[in-house]
Protein backbone atom coordinates (compact mmCIF):
# COMPACT_ATOMS: atom_id res chain seq x y z
CA UNK A 1 0.00 0.00 0.00
CA UNK A 2 1.20 3.66 -1.23
CA UNK A 3 2.01 5.02 2.50
CA UNK A 4 3.86 8.76 3.19
CA UNK A 5 6.86 8.71 5.70
CA UNK A 6 6.04 11.99 6.68
CA UNK A 7 3.36 14.44 8.22
CA UNK A 8 0.61 16.25 6.88
CA UNK A 9 1.24 19.91 8.34
CA UNK A 10 0.45 23.10 7.15
CA UNK A 11 -0.31 21.96 3.90
CA UNK A 12 2.19 19.72 2.81
CA UNK A 13 4.05 16.47 3.26
CA UNK A 14 6.91 17.50 5.95
CA UNK A 15 9.63 14.76 7.26
CA UNK A 16 8.98 13.76 10.80
CA UNK A 17 10.93 14.66 13.73
CA UNK A 18 12.22 11.35 14.56
CA UNK A 19 13.03 8.18 12.76
CA UNK A 20 10.62 5.52 14.49
CA UNK A 21 8.09 4.10 12.69
CA UNK A 22 5.04 2.06 12.69
CA UNK A 23 4.12 -1.06 10.51
CA UNK A 24 0.79 -1.40 9.69
CA UNK A 25 -0.74 -5.13 9.37
CA UNK A 26 -3.12 -7.14 7.60
CA UNK A 27 -5.27 -8.89 10.03
CA UNK A 28 -6.56 -11.19 7.79
CA UNK A 29 -2.48 -13.12 6.91
CA UNK A 30 -0.30 -10.82 9.48
CA UNK A 31 1.69 -9.29 6.63
CA UNK A 32 2.84 -5.93 6.59
CA UNK A 33 1.27 -3.46 4.20
CA UNK A 34 2.69 -0.05 4.95
CA UNK A 35 4.67 1.63 7.41
CA UNK A 36 4.39 5.39 8.90
CA UNK A 37 6.19 7.73 10.92
CA UNK A 38 5.79 7.34 14.65
CA UNK A 39 5.39 11.02 15.65
CA UNK A 40 7.14 12.42 18.67
CA UNK A 41 5.87 15.56 20.74
CA UNK A 42 8.04 17.60 18.46
CA UNK A 43 5.51 17.27 15.47
CA UNK A 44 2.56 17.59 17.71
CA UNK A 45 4.04 20.69 18.38
CA UNK A 46 4.53 21.87 14.88
CA UNK A 47 1.20 20.79 13.85
CA UNK A 48 -0.43 22.57 16.51
CA UNK A 49 1.64 25.83 15.96
CA UNK A 50 0.29 25.43 12.28
CA UNK A 51 -3.40 25.13 13.44
CA UNK A 52 -3.02 27.84 15.58
CA UNK A 53 -1.75 29.83 13.03
CA UNK A 54 -4.74 29.01 10.76
CA UNK A 55 -6.99 29.17 12.93
CA UNK A 56 -8.02 33.17 12.31
CA UNK A 57 -8.09 33.17 8.72
CA UNK A 58 -10.54 29.99 8.63
CA UNK A 59 -12.30 31.35 11.75
CA UNK A 60 -13.02 34.79 9.78
CA UNK A 61 -14.00 32.67 6.30
CA UNK A 62 -17.99 32.82 5.81
CA UNK A 63 -19.57 29.57 6.35
CA UNK A 64 -20.95 29.25 2.68
CA UNK A 65 -16.61 29.35 1.82
CA UNK A 66 -16.70 26.75 4.40
CA UNK A 67 -19.47 24.77 3.16
CA UNK A 68 -17.74 24.65 -0.45
CA UNK A 69 -14.79 23.43 0.70
CA UNK A 70 -17.10 20.71 3.01
CA UNK A 71 -18.61 19.67 -0.30
CA UNK A 72 -15.46 19.48 -2.61
CA UNK A 73 -14.06 17.17 0.16
CA UNK A 74 -17.21 14.76 -0.08
CA UNK A 75 -16.60 14.72 -3.72
CA UNK A 76 -12.87 14.16 -3.31
CA UNK A 77 -14.21 11.12 -0.81
CA UNK A 78 -16.23 9.65 -3.60
CA UNK A 79 -13.54 9.99 -6.58
CA UNK A 80 -11.41 8.02 -4.49
CA UNK A 81 -13.67 6.02 -2.77
CA UNK A 82 -12.34 2.40 -4.13
CA UNK A 83 -8.68 3.53 -3.09
CA UNK A 84 -9.69 4.41 0.30
CA UNK A 85 -12.09 1.01 0.44
CA UNK A 86 -8.90 -0.84 -0.63
CA UNK A 87 -7.31 0.55 2.18
CA UNK A 88 -9.93 0.08 5.34
CA UNK A 89 -9.83 -3.52 4.18
CA UNK A 90 -5.85 -3.75 3.78
CA UNK A 91 -5.42 -2.67 7.05
CA UNK A 92 -8.55 -3.70 9.19
CA UNK A 93 -9.52 -6.84 7.46
CA UNK A 94 -12.90 -6.12 6.56
CA UNK A 95 -14.70 -7.36 3.47
CA UNK A 96 -14.44 -5.36 1.17
CA UNK A 97 -18.31 -4.71 0.18
CA UNK A 98 -18.42 -3.60 3.36
CA UNK A 99 -15.71 -1.20 3.18
CA UNK A 100 -17.54 0.35 0.58
CA UNK A 101 -20.85 0.25 1.91
CA UNK A 102 -19.97 1.25 5.35
CA UNK A 103 -16.49 2.08 5.83
CA UNK A 104 -16.46 5.09 2.76
CA UNK A 105 -20.33 5.05 2.54
CA UNK A 106 -21.39 6.71 6.01
CA UNK A 107 -18.71 9.56 6.23
CA UNK A 108 -19.76 10.63 2.46
CA UNK A 109 -23.18 11.24 3.83
CA UNK A 110 -21.32 12.73 7.06
CA UNK A 111 -19.25 14.75 5.25
CA UNK A 112 -22.04 15.54 3.24
CA UNK A 113 -24.67 16.50 5.68
CA UNK A 114 -21.88 19.08 7.14
CA UNK A 115 -21.47 20.54 3.81
CA UNK A 116 -25.40 21.32 4.01
CA UNK A 117 -25.18 22.57 7.74
CA UNK A 118 -22.39 24.93 7.36
CA UNK A 119 -24.51 26.40 5.00
CA UNK A 120 -27.34 26.67 6.72
CA UNK A 121 -26.31 27.15 10.33
CA UNK A 122 -27.32 30.19 12.49
CA UNK A 123 -24.21 31.27 13.72
CA UNK A 124 -25.80 34.24 14.84
CA UNK A 125 -29.00 34.79 16.38
CA UNK A 126 -30.91 37.45 18.65
CA UNK A 127 -32.05 36.49 21.65
CA UNK A 128 -34.07 40.20 23.34
CA UNK A 129 -31.89 42.54 23.67
CA UNK A 130 -28.92 40.47 22.61
CA UNK A 131 -27.30 39.09 19.33
CA UNK A 132 -25.61 36.00 20.26
CA UNK A 133 -22.75 34.62 18.38
CA UNK A 134 -21.23 31.00 17.78
CA UNK A 135 -17.84 31.02 16.80
CA UNK A 136 -15.11 28.23 16.48
CA UNK A 137 -13.94 26.61 19.98
CA UNK A 138 -10.57 27.01 18.26
CA UNK A 139 -7.99 24.32 17.85
CA UNK A 140 -9.06 20.79 18.14
CA UNK A 141 -6.97 17.39 18.46
CA UNK A 142 -9.13 14.72 17.18
CA UNK A 143 -7.67 11.28 18.46
CA UNK A 144 -9.27 8.39 16.64
CA UNK A 145 -9.74 5.01 16.67
CA UNK A 146 -9.14 2.06 14.45
CA UNK A 147 -12.75 0.37 13.83
CA UNK A 148 -14.70 2.89 11.92
CA UNK A 149 -11.05 4.56 10.39
CA UNK A 150 -12.69 6.78 8.00
CA UNK A 151 -15.82 7.37 9.48
CA UNK A 152 -14.75 8.29 13.05
CA UNK A 153 -12.29 11.01 11.41
CA UNK A 154 -14.62 12.71 9.38
CA UNK A 155 -17.10 12.57 12.21
CA UNK A 156 -14.83 15.10 14.05
CA UNK A 157 -12.90 16.63 11.11
CA UNK A 158 -16.16 17.84 9.44
CA UNK A 159 -18.26 19.76 11.91
CA UNK A 160 -15.11 21.36 13.31
CA UNK A 161 -14.25 22.54 10.01
CA UNK A 162 -17.92 23.70 9.55
CA UNK A 163 -17.54 25.50 12.77
CA UNK A 164 -14.57 27.22 11.46
CA UNK A 165 -12.07 25.15 13.92
CA UNK A 166 -8.77 23.97 12.50
CA UNK A 167 -7.73 20.20 13.23
CA UNK A 168 -4.45 18.48 14.24
CA UNK A 169 -6.00 14.75 13.76
CA UNK A 170 -3.98 11.64 15.74
CA UNK A 171 -5.19 8.60 14.19
CA UNK A 172 -5.54 4.85 16.27
CA UNK A 173 -2.10 3.34 14.91
CA UNK A 174 -3.32 0.38 13.53
CA UNK A 175 -5.01 2.21 10.40
CA UNK A 176 -3.07 5.64 9.74
CA UNK A 177 -2.66 4.86 5.92
CA UNK A 178 -6.87 5.74 5.63
CA UNK A 179 -5.61 8.84 7.44
CA UNK A 180 -3.34 9.46 5.66
CA UNK A 181 -5.37 8.83 1.98
CA UNK A 182 -7.82 11.45 4.20
CA UNK A 183 -4.89 13.96 4.24
CA UNK A 184 -4.61 13.54 0.49
CA UNK A 185 -8.41 14.22 -0.27
CA UNK A 186 -8.45 17.42 2.23
CA UNK A 187 -5.14 18.41 0.24
CA UNK A 188 -7.23 18.62 -2.81
CA UNK A 189 -10.29 20.00 -1.36
CA UNK A 190 -9.04 23.63 -1.43
CA UNK A 191 -8.71 23.73 2.33
CA UNK A 192 -6.44 26.64 3.21
CA UNK A 193 -3.04 25.27 4.69
CA UNK A 194 -2.93 24.61 8.36
CA UNK A 195 -6.63 24.17 8.37
CA UNK A 196 -6.47 20.38 8.77
CA UNK A 197 -2.48 18.51 10.02
CA UNK A 198 -1.95 15.10 10.60
CA UNK A 199 0.50 12.94 13.03
CA UNK A 200 0.48 9.85 12.85
CA UNK A 201 1.93 7.80 15.78
CA UNK A 202 1.20 5.82 19.44
CA UNK A 203 -1.06 7.25 21.87
CA UNK A 204 0.85 7.38 24.61
CA UNK A 205 3.06 9.35 23.13
CA UNK A 206 2.01 11.50 20.15
CA UNK A 207 -1.44 11.23 21.69
CA UNK A 208 -0.78 12.52 25.13
CA UNK A 209 1.43 14.72 23.52
CA UNK A 210 -1.72 16.44 21.86
CA UNK A 211 -4.09 16.15 24.50
CA UNK A 212 -1.77 17.87 26.91
CA UNK A 213 -0.93 20.27 24.73
CA UNK A 214 -2.15 24.21 25.79
CA UNK A 215 -2.19 25.54 22.75
CA UNK A 216 -5.05 22.80 21.60
CA UNK A 217 -8.62 24.06 22.93
CA UNK A 218 -11.07 20.88 22.29
CA UNK A 219 -9.51 17.12 22.70
CA UNK A 220 -12.12 15.23 20.83
CA UNK A 221 -11.41 11.55 21.75
CA UNK A 222 -13.17 8.60 20.50
CA UNK A 223 -11.81 5.14 22.18
CA UNK A 224 -11.46 2.75 25.27
CA UNK A 225 -12.90 4.45 28.54
CA UNK A 226 -9.48 3.54 29.91
CA UNK A 227 -7.67 6.01 28.09
CA UNK A 228 -11.04 8.66 27.61
CA UNK A 229 -10.63 8.95 31.42
CA UNK A 230 -7.38 10.37 31.18
CA UNK A 231 -8.07 12.53 28.18
CA UNK A 232 -10.53 13.81 30.13
CA UNK A 233 -8.62 14.07 33.89
CA UNK A 234 -5.65 15.95 31.31
CA UNK A 235 -8.08 18.36 29.58
CA UNK A 236 -9.52 19.06 32.92
CA UNK A 237 -6.35 20.33 34.46
CA UNK A 238 -5.50 22.26 31.68
CA UNK A 239 -9.18 23.77 31.05
CA UNK A 240 -9.88 22.14 27.63
CA UNK A 241 -13.19 21.46 26.76
CA UNK A 242 -13.40 17.96 25.78
CA UNK A 243 -15.39 15.79 24.05
CA UNK A 244 -15.82 11.64 24.79
CA UNK A 245 -16.92 8.95 22.29
CA UNK A 246 -16.18 6.08 24.51
CA UNK A 247 -17.44 2.05 25.26
CA UNK A 248 -21.05 0.62 25.41
CA UNK A 249 -22.83 -2.63 26.14
CA UNK A 250 -26.23 -1.80 24.12
CA UNK A 251 -29.34 -3.79 24.92
CA UNK A 252 -31.66 -5.67 22.15
CA UNK A 253 -34.69 -5.23 23.72
CA UNK A 254 -37.46 -7.86 22.21
CA UNK A 255 -40.58 -7.23 23.84
CA UNK A 256 -43.55 -10.05 23.60
CA UNK A 257 -45.19 -9.60 20.51
CA UNK A 258 -42.52 -8.62 18.48
CA UNK A 259 -41.58 -10.23 14.97
CA UNK A 260 -39.15 -12.06 16.92
CA UNK A 261 -37.68 -14.05 13.43
CA UNK A 262 -36.50 -10.60 11.98
CA UNK A 263 -35.58 -9.14 15.39
CA UNK A 264 -32.98 -11.87 15.99
CA UNK A 265 -32.09 -12.02 12.75
CA UNK A 266 -31.23 -8.21 12.53
CA UNK A 267 -29.74 -8.38 16.10
CA UNK A 268 -27.24 -10.94 14.73
CA UNK A 269 -26.42 -9.15 12.31
CA UNK A 270 -25.77 -6.20 14.60
CA UNK A 271 -23.22 -7.72 16.10
CA UNK A 272 -21.51 -9.48 13.64
CA UNK A 273 -21.05 -6.64 11.27
CA UNK A 274 -17.59 -4.72 11.55
CA UNK A 275 -16.11 -8.27 13.11
CA UNK A 276 -18.02 -6.72 16.71
CA UNK A 277 -15.71 -3.75 16.88
CA UNK A 278 -18.66 -1.21 16.59
CA UNK A 279 -19.08 0.87 19.76
CA UNK A 280 -22.97 0.92 19.71
CA UNK A 281 -23.08 -2.43 18.34
CA UNK A 282 -26.65 -4.37 20.06
CA UNK A 283 -24.31 -7.42 22.37
CA UNK A 284 -27.03 -8.09 24.42
CA UNK A 285 -30.25 -9.64 23.22
CA UNK A 286 -32.92 -9.77 25.85
CA UNK A 287 -35.83 -12.04 25.29
CA UNK A 288 -39.08 -12.85 27.00
CA UNK A 289 -38.90 -15.77 29.39
CA UNK A 290 -41.48 -17.60 26.89
CA UNK A 291 -39.90 -17.21 23.62
CA UNK A 292 -35.99 -17.13 24.83
CA UNK A 293 -35.89 -20.84 23.16
CA UNK A 294 -36.95 -20.07 20.14
CA UNK A 295 -35.21 -16.80 20.13
CA UNK A 296 -31.61 -18.60 21.10
CA UNK A 297 -32.21 -21.66 18.02
CA UNK A 298 -32.54 -18.47 15.74
CA UNK A 299 -29.53 -16.56 17.05
CA UNK A 300 -27.07 -19.92 16.94
CA UNK A 301 -28.47 -20.43 13.27
CA UNK A 302 -28.00 -16.98 11.97
CA UNK A 303 -24.52 -17.16 13.65
CA UNK A 304 -23.50 -20.48 11.94
CA UNK A 305 -24.07 -18.90 8.57
CA UNK A 306 -21.40 -16.31 8.75
CA UNK A 307 -18.11 -18.03 9.27
CA UNK A 308 -15.22 -15.92 8.56
CA UNK A 309 -17.00 -13.91 6.18
CA UNK A 310 -17.31 -11.41 8.84
CA UNK A 311 -13.34 -10.59 8.81
CA UNK A 312 -10.57 -10.63 11.26
CA UNK A 313 -10.86 -8.17 14.68
CA UNK A 314 -7.84 -5.91 14.16
CA UNK A 315 -4.82 -7.26 15.65
CA UNK A 316 -3.36 -9.41 18.20
CA UNK A 317 -4.01 -8.26 21.07
CA UNK A 318 -8.02 -7.45 20.00
CA UNK A 319 -8.01 -11.26 19.51
CA UNK A 320 -6.31 -12.46 22.89
CA UNK A 321 -8.63 -10.01 24.86
CA UNK A 322 -11.81 -11.31 22.87
CA UNK A 323 -11.21 -14.61 23.66
CA UNK A 324 -10.13 -14.27 26.93
CA UNK A 325 -13.58 -13.06 27.38
CA UNK A 326 -15.13 -16.04 25.58
CA UNK A 327 -13.63 -18.63 27.77
CA UNK A 328 -14.85 -16.49 30.84
CA UNK A 329 -18.33 -16.72 29.58
CA UNK A 330 -17.57 -20.49 29.59
CA UNK A 331 -15.99 -20.51 32.95
CA UNK A 332 -18.91 -18.50 34.56
CA UNK A 333 -21.02 -20.46 33.01
CA UNK A 334 -23.20 -19.28 30.31
CA UNK A 335 -24.16 -21.75 27.53
CA UNK A 336 -22.08 -21.56 24.00
CA UNK A 337 -24.85 -22.13 21.63
CA UNK A 338 -22.27 -20.62 18.77
CA UNK A 339 -18.66 -20.42 17.91
CA UNK A 340 -16.55 -20.65 20.94
CA UNK A 341 -12.77 -19.90 22.77
CA UNK A 342 -10.66 -21.16 19.88
CA UNK A 343 -9.31 -19.13 17.48
CA UNK A 344 -10.90 -20.46 13.96
CA UNK A 345 -7.18 -20.21 12.02
CA UNK A 346 -3.74 -20.60 12.36
CA UNK A 347 -3.19 -16.82 10.63
CA UNK A 348 -5.03 -14.03 10.81
CA UNK A 349 -6.58 -12.44 13.81
CA UNK A 350 -9.66 -14.28 13.30
CA UNK A 351 -12.55 -14.95 16.06
CA UNK A 352 -15.73 -17.13 15.38
CA UNK A 353 -18.78 -15.59 15.18
CA UNK A 354 -20.07 -16.69 18.75
CA UNK A 355 -23.21 -16.96 20.84
CA UNK A 356 -24.12 -17.51 24.63
CA UNK A 357 -27.63 -18.61 25.76
CA UNK A 358 -27.92 -18.50 29.17
CA UNK A 359 -26.22 -15.34 30.52
CA UNK A 360 -27.32 -13.61 33.43
CA UNK A 361 -27.10 -9.69 33.80
CA UNK A 362 -23.91 -10.12 36.69
CA UNK A 363 -21.37 -12.06 34.44
CA UNK A 364 -18.63 -10.21 32.92
CA UNK A 365 -19.56 -10.76 29.57
CA UNK A 366 -23.35 -9.28 30.49
CA UNK A 367 -21.20 -6.11 31.85
CA UNK A 368 -17.82 -5.83 30.16
CA UNK A 369 -17.28 -4.10 26.24
CA UNK A 370 -16.17 -7.16 24.51
CA UNK A 371 -15.47 -5.99 21.26
CA UNK A 372 -15.41 -8.52 18.95
CA UNK A 373 -18.35 -10.78 17.11
CA UNK A 374 -19.83 -12.27 20.83
CA UNK A 375 -23.40 -12.34 21.70
CA UNK A 376 -25.00 -12.42 24.86
CA UNK A 377 -28.79 -13.90 25.06
CA UNK A 378 -30.53 -12.32 28.34
CA UNK A 379 -34.03 -13.62 29.62
CA UNK A 380 -36.16 -11.65 31.45
CA UNK A 381 -39.62 -12.27 33.13
CA UNK A 382 -41.42 -8.72 32.70
CA UNK A 383 -40.97 -5.30 30.88
CA UNK A 384 -40.11 -4.41 34.24
CA UNK A 385 -37.56 -6.98 34.52
CA UNK A 386 -36.14 -6.09 31.10
CA UNK A 387 -35.83 -2.69 32.14
CA UNK A 388 -33.49 -2.78 34.84
CA UNK A 389 -31.60 -5.50 32.85
CA UNK A 390 -31.05 -2.81 29.91
CA UNK A 391 -30.24 -0.07 32.56
CA UNK A 392 -27.96 -2.22 34.44
CA UNK A 393 -24.64 -1.53 33.19
CA UNK A 394 -22.25 1.86 33.46
CA UNK A 395 -22.76 2.21 29.67
CA UNK A 396 -25.69 4.05 27.77
CA UNK A 397 -24.59 4.51 24.14
CA UNK A 398 -27.07 3.04 22.23
CA UNK A 399 -29.54 0.38 21.74
CA UNK A 400 -32.98 -1.30 20.37
CA UNK A 401 -36.41 -2.11 21.01
CA UNK A 402 -39.05 -4.38 18.74
CA UNK A 403 -42.41 -4.31 19.27
CA UNK A 404 -45.49 -5.28 17.79
CA UNK A 405 -46.43 -1.46 17.75
CA UNK A 406 -43.84 1.49 17.28
CA UNK A 407 -45.79 3.23 20.02
CA UNK A 408 -44.90 0.46 22.88
CA UNK A 409 -41.59 0.42 21.50
CA UNK A 410 -41.66 4.40 22.08
CA UNK A 411 -42.90 4.04 25.32
CA UNK A 412 -40.09 2.03 26.66
CA UNK A 413 -37.14 3.51 24.50
CA UNK A 414 -37.87 6.61 26.69
CA UNK A 415 -36.99 4.67 30.07
CA UNK A 416 -33.96 3.58 28.14
CA UNK A 417 -30.42 5.16 29.75
CA UNK A 418 -28.81 5.94 26.57
CA UNK A 419 -28.21 8.33 24.01
CA UNK A 420 -29.70 6.51 20.58
CA UNK A 421 -32.25 3.72 20.70
CA UNK A 422 -33.27 1.91 16.87
CA UNK A 423 -37.35 1.34 16.93
CA UNK A 424 -38.30 -2.04 15.12
CA UNK A 425 -34.77 -1.94 13.44
CA UNK A 426 -33.87 1.74 12.70
CA UNK A 427 -32.15 3.32 9.90
CA UNK A 428 -28.65 5.03 10.02
CA UNK A 429 -29.22 8.81 9.85
CA UNK A 430 -26.29 10.99 9.30
CA UNK A 431 -28.32 14.14 10.95
CA UNK A 432 -29.21 12.56 14.39
CA UNK A 433 -27.07 12.98 17.01
CA UNK A 434 -25.12 9.82 18.89
CA UNK A 435 -23.22 10.07 22.13
CA UNK A 436 -23.06 8.31 25.00
CA UNK A 437 -25.09 8.74 28.74
CA UNK A 438 -23.18 7.38 31.58
CA UNK A 439 -19.58 6.08 31.17
CA UNK A 440 -20.36 5.79 27.62
CA UNK A 441 -19.39 9.37 26.85
CA UNK A 442 -19.53 13.05 27.26
CA UNK A 443 -21.06 15.33 24.36
CA UNK A 444 -22.59 14.17 21.21
CA UNK A 445 -21.63 13.58 17.17
CA UNK A 446 -23.08 14.66 14.05
CA UNK A 447 -26.18 16.58 13.12
CA UNK A 448 -25.85 20.09 14.56
CA UNK A 449 -25.37 18.86 18.10
CA UNK A 450 -22.40 17.34 16.63
CA UNK A 451 -21.78 20.97 15.02
CA UNK A 452 -23.04 22.72 18.74
CA UNK A 453 -19.72 20.86 19.97
CA UNK A 454 -17.20 22.57 18.17
CA UNK A 455 -18.66 26.30 18.58
CA UNK A 456 -18.39 28.52 22.13
CA UNK A 457 -20.74 31.20 22.32
CA UNK A 458 -20.27 34.85 22.90
CA UNK A 459 -23.52 37.45 23.75
CA UNK A 460 -23.59 40.82 22.45
CA UNK A 461 -25.94 43.24 24.82
CA UNK A 462 -27.90 45.75 23.29
O1 LIG B 1 -8.20 1.75 22.36
P1 LIG B 1 -7.43 3.08 22.77
P2 LIG B 1 -7.60 0.32 21.89
C1 LIG B 1 -12.54 -0.04 23.17
C2 LIG B 1 -12.79 -1.48 22.87
C3 LIG B 1 -11.42 -2.02 22.66
C4 LIG B 1 -10.63 -1.23 23.67
C5 LIG B 1 -9.15 -1.13 23.42
O2 LIG B 1 -13.42 -2.08 23.97
O3 LIG B 1 -11.34 -3.38 22.91
O4 LIG B 1 -11.21 0.05 23.63
O5 LIG B 1 -8.87 -0.61 22.12
C6 LIG B 1 -5.14 6.73 21.34
N1 LIG B 1 -3.29 9.60 25.20
N2 LIG B 1 -12.69 0.81 21.99
O6 LIG B 1 -6.51 -0.13 22.77
O7 LIG B 1 -6.10 2.75 23.32
C7 LIG B 1 -4.78 5.59 20.40
O8 LIG B 1 -3.54 5.83 19.79
C8 LIG B 1 -3.88 9.97 24.06
C9 LIG B 1 -13.98 1.43 21.82
O9 LIG B 1 -7.30 0.39 20.46
O10 LIG B 1 -8.37 3.88 23.58
C10 LIG B 1 -5.95 5.64 19.43
O11 LIG B 1 -5.74 6.70 18.49
N3 LIG B 1 -4.32 9.10 23.14
C11 LIG B 1 -13.96 2.44 20.77
C12 LIG B 1 -7.13 5.99 20.35
O12 LIG B 1 -6.54 6.58 21.51
C13 LIG B 1 -4.15 7.79 23.38
C14 LIG B 1 -13.08 2.28 19.61
C15 LIG B 1 -7.98 4.79 20.78
O13 LIG B 1 -7.16 3.81 21.36
C16 LIG B 1 -3.55 7.33 24.57
C17 LIG B 1 -11.83 1.65 19.94
C18 LIG B 1 -3.11 8.30 25.50
N4 LIG B 1 -2.51 7.96 26.66
C19 LIG B 1 -11.68 0.92 21.08
N5 LIG B 1 -3.54 5.97 24.53
C20 LIG B 1 -15.23 3.16 20.47
N6 LIG B 1 -15.76 3.89 21.43
O14 LIG B 1 -15.72 3.11 19.36
C21 LIG B 1 -4.11 5.58 23.38
N7 LIG B 1 -4.48 6.69 22.66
Amino acid sequence: MKAHDGMYIDGAWRPAAGADVIDVVNPVDEQIVGQVPAGTALDVDNAVGAARTALPGWAATPPAERAARLSALRDGLVARAEEIAETVTAELGSPLKFSRTVHVGAPVAVAGSYAELAAGHAFEEKVGNSTVLHEPIGVVAAITPWNYPLHQIVAKVAPALAAGCTIVLKPAEDTPLTAQLFAEVVDGAGIPAGVFNLVTGLGPVAGQALAEHPGVDLVSFTGSTAVGRRIGAVAGSGVKKVALELGGKSANVILPGADLDKAVNVGVANVMSNSGQTCSAWTRMLVHRDRYDEAVELAAAAAAKYGDRIGPVVNAKQQRRVLGYIAQGVAEGARLVAGGPDAPRERGYFVSPTVFADVTPGMTIAQEEIFGPVLSILRYEDEEDALRIANGTVYGLAGAVWAADEATAVAFARRMETGQVDINGGRFNPLAPFGGYKQSGVGRELGSHGLAEYLQTKSLQF
